[in-house]
């Protein structure tokens, strides 16, 4: 259902009979009126309708199609080379003071804020279709679910929406006359003047990704890319409901939840955070080695965790998501066949490199092929990766239905969520950090989690590899100060002790330590199996580890190490705690901490200097 609207002003909206939302109706008018779109367009969610878009992306240069034979009912789109990530430095958490947002985020005041991007928005859809899109995180009508309605002049943000979140016609349904919705406002930022041609990945290099907590809204304008763009993922059910979670006593996490049975039958739940591009949805997707039958990983999700507490004083975790935007390059049968096999149709490529047979290569995926066309449209022979240029961009991504996963969890979608029995940290260390260590007691937990640190990667625009604090991996997606995310992760440890429920383990991981050369020492991927039967040890009370200042770690006795070899040398350059190197990571803490001094829960500083203590 379409409207075409005049450019001269205020038109009287027609929306689908099925749109009974008052609040909604005048909304997408207001928005319509700043913004100028040439029509409306009602997104309904229908596979016809998908397809039509992909179609009309495809004569408009946006996709490629992929060879039917190859890989069936999939594209392939090539960003602007100037939107290829999330834009941290260009994200905005407008909240009335300041200190609310805290200092690791980007703040402006809301009224300032307002009128700056009224200038930005007014008129910015003109020439353009702007498509209502509406949106369930959390599976339809659960109660946990939160709605969101995306207004957007991307069509390639419809079709990769369609696929990450519960979408169409249906979310009416639930919102009725008077629901709550997210209200998103999404522009490319390039209006078309008449008979102006289109480019096939418009942006604009003015971007604003900006949210107001708290009257939950959410203005992007400029990217078409990922988390700049497609706003139920890191925008809604991070960054919006993590506020949200702090008001009512839940968390939205930067977590992956998977499921894992151990040979005796016995299944436990485990939620761990990572920062972008560190392999949370391999860790997710985990086929356990050959060696170690009887186990199994099941998925529940890869990239984000509702984590609520039940009656009966546990966590409960749900998957807000229903699809995956996961990084394309090492991707591979050896890395993650569950996601290989997710990736054989019903795929949209963003930015790796296209086959002379019409299919799709990237970086580690496996033997390059003689001739490629990379993901800037330009020619490309294995003699380029030599010389580094790369054939696919390191932030490309694949957007698929989380349902097309081998692994995936039966319990993926029940709205009572599944419970948690250990939380995991990790962040991605050449140095210092061993392979895993637990944490003593939660307050020791909630401080690895809060010190977490890792090498930045492609996920974000900037430099890469440069070491940065990303507390709980949540660096660039918390909606409110981090100090008090640290209080509210304490705060509820407390009250969840208190019920006389055990609380989830908490374990710190580092699957990246380095040799003298720069290599990778421990195997990782598979292998880290290995790791997780040991926290399911730890979990069923054995008490293989050592104790030592940071907590309790396996010495190499404590793993399962069947059918692979990895002495005990190798073991303790990755479980080595150095304790100079140490003791410059609690300083480098101490800068954290003084940084987030605003409302910093005292018991964090109190267990830096009983670590420090335990240094010597
Ligand atoms: O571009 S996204 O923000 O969706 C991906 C990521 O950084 O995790
Ligand atoms: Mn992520």
């Amino acid at each position: 259902m379409s409207a075409v609207l005049s450019q001269s002003g205020p038109q009287p909206l027609i929306a689908p009979s099925y749109v009974r939302h008052r609040r909604l109706l005048a909304w997408v008018a207001e928005v319509a009126a700043l913004t100028q779109p040439e029509r409306i367009v009602w997104v309904d969610g229908s596979q016809e309708e998908y397809d039509r878009l992909c179609e009309e992306m495809v004569r408009a240069g946006t996709f490629r199609r992929l060879n039917p034979a190859r890989r069936p009912n999939s594209f392939l789109a090539w960003s602007d080379p100037t939107d290829v990530a999330r834009v941290e430095d260009r994200t905005f958490i407008c909240t009335d003071t300041r200190e609310e947002a805290g200092p690791t985020n980007n703040w402006m005041d809301p009224a300032a804020m307002r009128a700056r991007l009224d200038g930005l928005f007014a008129g910015c859809m003109r020439g353009r279709t702007m498509y209502v899109i509406p949106f369930s995180m959390g599976p339809l009508g659960s109660h946990i679910a939160q709605i969101g309605v995306e207004l957007s002049d991307s069509p390639y943000v419809v079709v990769n929406m369609r696929l990450m979140t519960r979408m169409g016609r249906p979310v009416y349904e639930v919102l009725g006359e008077n629901g709550e919705f997210v209200p998103c406002v999404h522009s490319v930022g390039t209006p078309l003047a008449a008979g102006e041609k289109d480019v096939p990945w418009p942006c604009n290099p003015t971007k604003y990704i900006v949210h107001y907590p708290k009257t939950r809204e959410i203005w992007s304008f400029g990217s078409g890319y990922g988390g700049n763009a497609l706003l139920g993922k890191k925008c809604l059910a991070l960054r919006i409901a993590s506020f949200m979670g702090r008001d009512q006593g839940w968390l939205a996490e930067h977590m992956l939840i998977l499921g894992v049975t151990s040979p005796a039958g016995r299944k436990y739940h485990v939620a761990a955070a990572f920062p972008s591009a560190c392999g949370k949805t391999n860790f997710a997707m985990l086929i356990p080695p050959a060696a170690m039958p009887g186990w199994t990983v099941t998925t529940i999700g890869e990239d984000i965790a509702w984590i609520k507490p039940g009656n009966d004083g546990r966590l409960y975790a749900i998957n807000p998501e229903a699809g995956c935007f996961g990084v394309a390059p090492g991707t591979s049968e050896k890395t993650n066949a569950n996601a290989m096999a997710m990736l054989r149709e019903n795929v949209i490529f963003t930015n790796v490199a296209l086959t002379d047979d019409g299919d799709v290569w990237w970086e580690g995926m496996g033997p390059a092929p003689a001739h490629l066309t990379d993901w800037q449209g330009r020619d490309w022979t294995p003699e380029d990766g030599k010389a580094g240029r790369k054939a696919a961009h390191p932030n490309a991504r694949f957007t698929v239905a989380a349902s097309q996963c081998p692994s995936i969890d039966p319990d993926w979608e029940n709205p009572a969520g599944v419970p948690i029995d250990a939380f995991v940290f990790g962040g991605r260390r050449s140095t210092t950090v061993p392979l895993v260590t637990e944490a003593r007691n939660w307050t020791e937990g909630v401080y690895m989690a809060a010190t977490m640190g890792s090498e930045t990667t492609a996920a974000q625009a900037g430099a890469q590899g440069v070491l940065r604090r990303d507390p709980f991996a949540m660096l660039p997606f918390c909606g409110y100060n981090m100090a008090e995310h640290f209080g509210h992760w304490l705060a509820l440890g407390e009250k969840l002790a208190a019920s006389g429920a055990a609380l989830p383990r908490i374990f710190c991981v580092n699957w990246f330590r380095t040799d003298d050369h720069g290599r990778f020492v421990w195997p990782g991927f598979a292998e880290n199996m290995r790791v997780l039967a040991w926290m399911v040890d730890r979990i069923e009370g054995r008490d293989g580890g050592a104790t030592h200042a940071l907590g309790v770690s396996p010495r190499h006795d404590d793993l399962n190490w069947s059918g692979i070899r990895f002495d005990a040398g190798e073991f303790e350059r990755i479980t080595s705690v150095d304790a100079a190197a140490w003791r410059k990571e609690l300083e480098s803490h101490g800068e954290l901490f003084a940084l987030l001094s605003h409302n910093l829960p005292p018991q964090l500083e109190a267990t830096r200097r009983a670590l420090a203590d335990r240094l010597g």
